[in-house]
């Protein structure tokens, strides 16, 4: 790979190779990466930033806020208002949809977001992240209403993420595969360091939260039950467990080495269909694992096929290894 791509020269470049850049959307994936730039830089102070700690508010989750939480939304808020690429944006952090001020041109994409994952795990210095998603504004009517998000996951023309761990890293995927850049802070760039990124279609490692064990539905009991058989049950093989309770960061170790995710259904509130948001942490996570050849269902159907009806709706997640995925996702359809 040639040294030293950096995130513009990469976008100049793909526009030129298939189209799927345009110049808005170009303009879009550098507002966001360079307001990830100013994230890491805030989450990179910790306790010196004076930002650590929980903001005494909550979110429309009803989740605490972190001050980083906060911080990291109103940077991509005001990062992306003025550029004329975007119409409007939504957030984890915010109730409804935020409008481009009048004053600024109106684009034709919508942006959503989830500012920074994980976030109970900033005070406690683990890699946390945030997530990005970018859908096309319908142009059958004027004016932007929080109906004009609700789109499957398929629909999403770019996605991707940032995750602040011991190196910063965009990962991102406009549809012709998976790109990581790594933050050169010396350069102040993001600097292209893997492309065609691949998730081997087996694995030997899965992460779940096993404290939820006796809520889960049975699938998913059999499935991890297996896995802990080892190689004298009925897999064969030992597999090795993960669980870093931040999404980006289990995310990122499966599109770097393999693995399969799960957070799924469970009985502790039967009314919700999971505990992940489907629009800004499951689509955006799901395309990209397809992408780099793996699989994403929430234990029954495909997630980019989800026709969502709600902006915060909740999202059961299975994704990673291909083979694990629709073996996990057959023991829920009898398939
Ligand atoms: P639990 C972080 O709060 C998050 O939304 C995801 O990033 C993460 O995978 C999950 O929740 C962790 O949930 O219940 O294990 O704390």
């Amino acid at each position: 790979m040639p040294k030293n791509i950096s995130l513009t020269r990469y976008l100049v470049e793909q526009q030129r190779v298939d189209g799927s850049i345009p110049a808005q959307l170009r303009l879009l994936l550098e507002v966001v990466a360079r307001a990830c730039k100013s994230i890491s830089m805030a989450v990179n102070k910790g306790a010196l930033g004076g930002v650590l700690g929980s903001a005494d508010s909550e979110n429309v989750q009803g989740e605490v806020q972190k001050k980083l939480d906060i911080i990291s939304n109103e940077v991509l808020i005001e990062a992306n208002e003025w550029g004329g690429h975007l119409a409007a944006m939504a957030s984890e952090e915010m109730d409804s949809i935020h409008l481009v001020p009048s004053r600024y041109p109106q684009g034709e994409y919508l942006l959503l977001f989830d500012p920074l994952d994980g976030s109970s795990n900033i005070d406690v210095n683990v890699s946390i992240g945030t997530i990005f998603s970018v859908l096309r504004k319908p142009d059958d009517h004027p004016g932007v209403q929080e109906a004009d998000f609700l789109q499957a996951g398929a629909k999403q023309v770019a996605a991707g993420y940032c995750v602040y761990g011991p190196s910063t890293t965009l990962v991102l995927t406009v549809g012709g595969g998976v790109a990581m850049f790594t933050l050169d802070r010396e350069q102040g760039s993001f600097v292209l360091t893997q492309e065609n990124v691949q998730i081997p279609a087996d694995t030997k490692e899965f992460a779940i939260n096993m404290s939820n064990m006796r809520h889960w539905d049975a699938p998913v009991k059999r499935y991890v039950d297996e896995c802990l058989a080892g190689k004298e049950g009925p897999r064969g093989k030992d597999f090795n467990m993960r669980w870093i309770a931040s999404m980006v960061a289990d995310v990122h170790r499966i599109l770097t080495r393999g693995g399969i995710f799960m957070y799924p259904w469970d009985k502790r509130e039967p009314e919700k269909a999971g505990k992940l948001r489907l629009m800004y942490e499951a689509n955006p996570m799901a395309w990209l694992v397809e992408q780099a050849g793996g699989a994403a269902t929430n234990g029954k159907q495909r997630i980019l096929d989800l026709q969502p009806t709600k902006l915060h709706e909740r999202v059961a997640v299975f994704l990673g290894s291909k083979n694990e995925v629709e073996r996990v996702t057959a023991y829920h359809t009898g398939g």
